[in-house]
């Protein structure tokens, strides 16, 4: 069987997916794009052999043609493409966020458990990563003893003019919170958040860089740096310590150059080029879980509000004031 895949948004994320799925992903093909500037998802649709650009979101949804959706679309627009999803039965992959408040993805919630099965994956494509699926197996393995401390930084060259504040939250610290959650098997209790001076090469308002600390219920303490406009290049990092060690995750290495009494190396330039790898992987999960009828395996639609939840709590918290604790409904037997 050969799985159908429509995409919405075909921006920076959504085209890269649809390159990826066209060309690394076996059992699957791109039948159908759409995207608000339809002269982008034309030109997507062109790339891609057998594809179609749509006029209208829904008419792709419910396209007969189409088996499974991804949602690629501006973050503000994820629920209503994924709650249309749902209504039509029709798998789906939607990039983090699953929805930008707690509010959309509890209707989300809602909806998937109507239907009484999994049908949303969040693409957390960290999980993915081969480094980081090694830093969780030495864990799991018991390597470094039990985990204390996890510092984590988010860099990326720069962000676009006008960036909205919360969006570094909401859209990169987002993934540092998934990732903590699931590296150590643990919820977030309480956040904290710090806004060190406002770098002054950042244009407009944007509060640029956040500092961002969570504590677990198991006492685990992370730390997150997320710096939109490091000017320099996009570098994700990390170090667990545990009790008897600690492992880490840097930037992958390029070659290293020697030349005039100094030495170099590059940095990656986005996260397409840092995360290809599990990008590939995701997908090829996603579409090998559909072809066998299977609930998918990656982030579910739980994990996207508990992203989302623990986000809102950083965005509420004073800004180098008290922790504030993450109120979290009850997890639903589906997300068991
Ligand atoms: C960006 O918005 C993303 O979507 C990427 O997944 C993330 O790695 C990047 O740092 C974000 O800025």
């Amino acid at each position: 069987m050969t799985v159908r895949v429509g995409i919405i948004g075909t921006g920076v994320m959504g085209a890269d997916h649809a390159r990826t799925l066209a060309t690394c992903v076996a059992g699957a093909r791109v039948a159908a794009v759409f995207d608000v500037d339809t002269e982008r998802a034309e030109e997507v649709a062109a790339g891609v052999s057998g594809a179609v650009a749509h006029a209208d979101p829904m008419d792709l949804v419910g396209a007969a043609d189409v088996d499974a959706v991804l949602v690629a679309s501006s973050d503000a627009t994820h629920e209503e493409f994924v709650l249309a999803c749902l209504d039509a039965a029709k798998p789906v992959l939607c990039e983090k966020p699953l929805a930008p408040t707690v509010e959309g993805c509890r209707r989300i919630l809602k909806a998937e458990q109507a239907l009484g099965r999994r049908m949303v994956t969040v693409g957390f494509m960290r999980r993915y990563d081969e480094w980081y699926v090694g830093m969780r197996n030495l864990l799991e393995a018991g390597e470094i003893g039990s985990p204390l401390l996890l510092h984590c930084v988010h860099r990326n060259p720069s962000g676009p003019p006008g960036l909205p504040s919360q969006t570094l939250v909401t859209g990169s610290a987002v993934h540092e919170i998934d990732v903590a959650r699931w590296l150590l098997g643990d919820e977030i209790a309480w956040v904290s958040c710090h806004r060190p001076r406002r770098s002054a090469l950042v244009p407009g308002e944007t509060q640029d860089p956040q500092f961002l600390v969570f504590e677990t219920y198991g006492g685990v303490v992370v730390d997150v740096e997320v710096f939109a406009n490091s000017g320099y290049g996009y570098d994700v990092r990390c170090e667990l310590v545990g009790e008897q060690g600690t492992v880490s995750i840097g930037s992958p290495t390029g070659p290293i150059t020697r030349r005039g009494g100094r030495e170099s190396r590059t940095v990656a330039a986005d996260w397409r080029e840092r995360f290809a790898g599990a990008y590939r992987a995701e997908l090829r999960d996603w579409v090998d879980h559909i072809e066998a009828g299977r609930p998918p395996a990656g982030a579910s639609s739980w994990d996207g509000y508990v992203a989302t939840a623990v986000a809102e709590a950083c965005l509420g918290a004073t800004p180098g004031g008290a922790r504030t604790r993450v109120p979290l409904d009850p997890r639903p037997d589906l997300y068991g």
